[in-house]
């Protein structure tokens, strides 16, 4: 994908906020701090369009990016940060199922996982709603470049079985420190857009 223009449009934390051009989206999900905001900075050729943090859990918003004018990028609010009260966790689920649910220009998910740990009980919720509502599914396992070479391969593939039930239509390998796997998310994410944008 040639990227001729990459902008923040805005952060919303309510539906209605959302742009109305009707343009395809891809959301990318994930664990707080899994390596999301990173993940979008290094596919759009940015180093902090998308802002990473250190701090988890700090984006409770929708982050909308505009790609090439013609699609656009969503950040979704992370999950799993241990200091969220329960009223908190309860609107995340509202805000980010809703958005799922009912988001008619959404042409898929990208969903993060750690390499290390592989699918855990916290991207299992979010994996399950993917599947039940039949959006298409990228999984991108990150992080690999903290993975011993010797085992890097054994842990992708067992993330491979874990992930089968889910049905992903890819499953990539990616670390932004060796950028490997970035050319083939590409590449996944274009199949998706690929019906709505010419
Ligand atoms: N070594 C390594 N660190 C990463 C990778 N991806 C993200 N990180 C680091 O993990 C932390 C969280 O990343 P961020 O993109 O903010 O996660 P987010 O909360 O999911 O958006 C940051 O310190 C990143 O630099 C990766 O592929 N390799
Ligand atoms: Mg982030």
């Amino acid at each position: 994908m040639k990227i001729s223009s990459a902008k923040f449009i805005g952060s919303f934390a309510h539906l209605k906020q959302l742009p109305k051009d009707k343009l395809p989206e891809i959301a990318f999900a994930g664990r707080s701090n899994v390596g999301k905001s990173s993940l979008i900075n290094c596919l759009l050729n940015r180093k902090k369009i998308a802002l990473t943090s250190s701090t988890p859990g700090k984006t409770r918003l929708l982050n909308y990016y505009t790609i090439n004018e013609n699609f656009y990028f969503v950040d979704l609010p992370g999950y799993g940060f241990a200091k969220v009260s329960r009223s908190e966790r309860l609107s995340w689920k509202k805000l980010i199922e809703s958005f799922i649910t009912t988001n008619e220009n959404l042409k898929g998910i990208v969903q993060i996982i750690d390499s290390r740990h592989g699918i855990t009980k916290l991207d299992l919720e979010m994996l399950s709603w993917i599947h039940f509502i039949k959006l298409p599914l990228i999984l991108v396992a990150t992080k690999t470049d903290k993975l011993p070479n010797s085992k890097r391969g054994h842990l992708l593939k067992i993330i491979k079985q874990e992930a089968r039930e889910f049905q992903p239509v890819d499953i990539f390998g990616f670390s932004t420190v060796s950028k490997q796997g970035k050319h083939e998310i590409w590449q996944s994410i274009s199949r998706l857009l690929s019906s709505s944008i010419g």
